[in-house]
Parts: C-alpha cells; structure tokens; sequence
C-alpha cells in the first residue's frame, strides 16, 4: 500500500463529549489489533460525566509484531462547559498542537506556546477525524446545539483541507440487536439502523460514513465480535486515510 511505502503512520483524531466511549474506543482497537488473548489498556477509561482526558494525549497502537501502525489522539470533551475551544479542535486537525498539551477550556492555543507547531508536516496533521456518538443518548439528544455548532466549523476546515470525517457510534450493545440480541446482528439490526441514521442526519454526513460499534467495557477476555467491529471501524479509517494520503503525496510530486 503507498502509505506503507511512503513510510509514516497514519494519525487519527477522535472528537466527541465526556463519555462517549473515546477512551474504551482506543483500548478496543488496540486490543483487536494485538489479536492476543487480553485486553490492551492505554488510554483511561472514565466513568463519570467529568472528563479524565484533558490533554491532547497521542496512543500508539501497534500491531502484534510490535509495528506502530496508527497513532490515534484523544482530547478533552466538547462539552458544553468545560470542553475544547473549537479553535484548539482546528488546530489539532491541521496538526499545530504537540501531543501532552493541556487543554484550557477557557482560552486556545498561544502560538507562543512551546505545544504549538508553526509549520506542520504531513506526519503531524491528522488524515481522517471521527467523532465518537453515544447510542445510549436518545436520539432528539444526540448532540446539543453548541456541539453541533463546533462539528459544523470542523467539518468546514476539513472539507477544506480534504481530510475524511466518520461518526462512531458506541455502546449500541444498550439498543436491542434483533431477538437474540447477539453483537454480531448489528450490521442488520433495525434499531442499530435508525440511530446511526439518526447520526447521519444531524451530522450532516452520509449513513455509511457513520459506523456501529461496541468497545470491550465489561468482559473480561477479548472476543471475535468485538474485535471484528473494532476491525471493520479501523479498516474504514486508514483507507480513507490512506486515500488522502496518497492525494497530497500526488498533489506534492512525491
Ligand atoms: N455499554 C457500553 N459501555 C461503554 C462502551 N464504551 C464505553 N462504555 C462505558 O462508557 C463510559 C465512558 O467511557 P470512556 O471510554 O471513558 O468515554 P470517554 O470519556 O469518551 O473517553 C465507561 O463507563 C465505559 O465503560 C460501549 O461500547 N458499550
Ligand atoms: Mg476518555
């Protein structure tokens, strides 16, 4: 694949409220990834609405041999009091904000700061940025009217700069998944549908741009259906993050 020739890793950033499932997203890919018989714990998992994560925090996942493949980025909340500037979630995108940065809710980035990067390289932007949904959040609730203002000025930057934009929505383990309620009904499981179109709708975005999962937060041992959902999520983002890789690689003559 021309990424694995071009030689950098894929970055990819995940934007959503406290409690979506950002941080067990991150454990759950990397412990598919690892294909072994435990669960990888990088990133902490919260369990309130206050949020743990107030850095920009960079996780690196690997492969079982041990090959850094995708290095994914958690950030503070946007939560309506207390989250991201959507100044700082711009940044982050074209790839200005070091990994460690404390994210201040009141004011963003000074370009001072020794956490900002005047001149980002394709290796410090991010390719492909997926904002993480709750399922178990009703669906006239899905967002509120300030995130959806911030994902709206996101979406316009990364239009912009081509980069993709996916929706996950987790926990859709709480929606019933047809009559035997098994993880591996979600691709045909109508409740599954309508929330994620539901997604689809408010985000603005194309349904299959919007993707079901479940995150390991209660078993004890890795299993095939979550590891296939996680799998299949990260399947979706390094292509498309291949794919405007290999844009820019074009557009530079490389
Ligand atoms: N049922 C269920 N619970 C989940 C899932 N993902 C995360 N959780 C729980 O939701 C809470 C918040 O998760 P966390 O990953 O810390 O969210 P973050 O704040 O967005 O990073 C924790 O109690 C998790 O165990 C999921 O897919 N299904
Ligand atoms: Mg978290």
């Amino acid at each position: 694949m021309a990424v694995q020739r071009i030689g950098i890793c894929i970055n990819i950033c995940l934007f959503g409220v406290c409690n979506s499932g950002k941080s067990s997203f991150i454990n759950t890919c990397a412990t598919a990834l690892q294909d072994g018989e435990r669960q990888v714990e990088l990133a902490t998992v919260g369990s309130s609405s206050e949020s743990l994560t107030t850095r920009l925090r960079e996780y690196k996942i690997s492969s079982k041999d041990n090959k850094h493949l995708i290095s994914m980025y958690d950030c503070r909340g946007m939560d309506d009091t207390r989250g991201v500037t959507t100044k700082d979630l711009i940044s982050i995108v074209k790839g200005h904000i070091r990994s460690n940065y404390e994210i201040n809710s009141e004011k963003a980035i000074s370009e001072e700061s020794d956490f900002y990067r005047q001149v980002p390289q394709i290796e410090d932007i991010m390719h492909c940025v997926v904002f993480v949904i709750d399922a178990e959040v009703p669906n006239e609730k899905l967002l509120s009217d300030h995130c959806l203002e911030q994902f709206k000025e996101v979406e316009t930057v990364l239009e912009a700069e081509d980069i993709p934009v996916l929706a996950i929505v987790c926990k859709t383990d709480t929606l019933p998944i047809g009559e035997k309620n098994r993880l591996q009904d979600i691709f045909h499981s109508k409740s599954v549908e309508i929330k994620c179109r539901a997604v689809a709708e408010k985000l603005q975005i194309p349904l299959k741009n919007v993707l079901p999962m479940s995150n390991y937060f209660k078993e004890p041992l890795p299993t095939d259906e979550k590891d296939v959902l996680a799998l299949n999520c990260l399947k979706e983002m390094t292509l498309r993050a291949a794919d405007r890789l290999k844009q820019v690689y074009r557009y530079n003559n490389l």
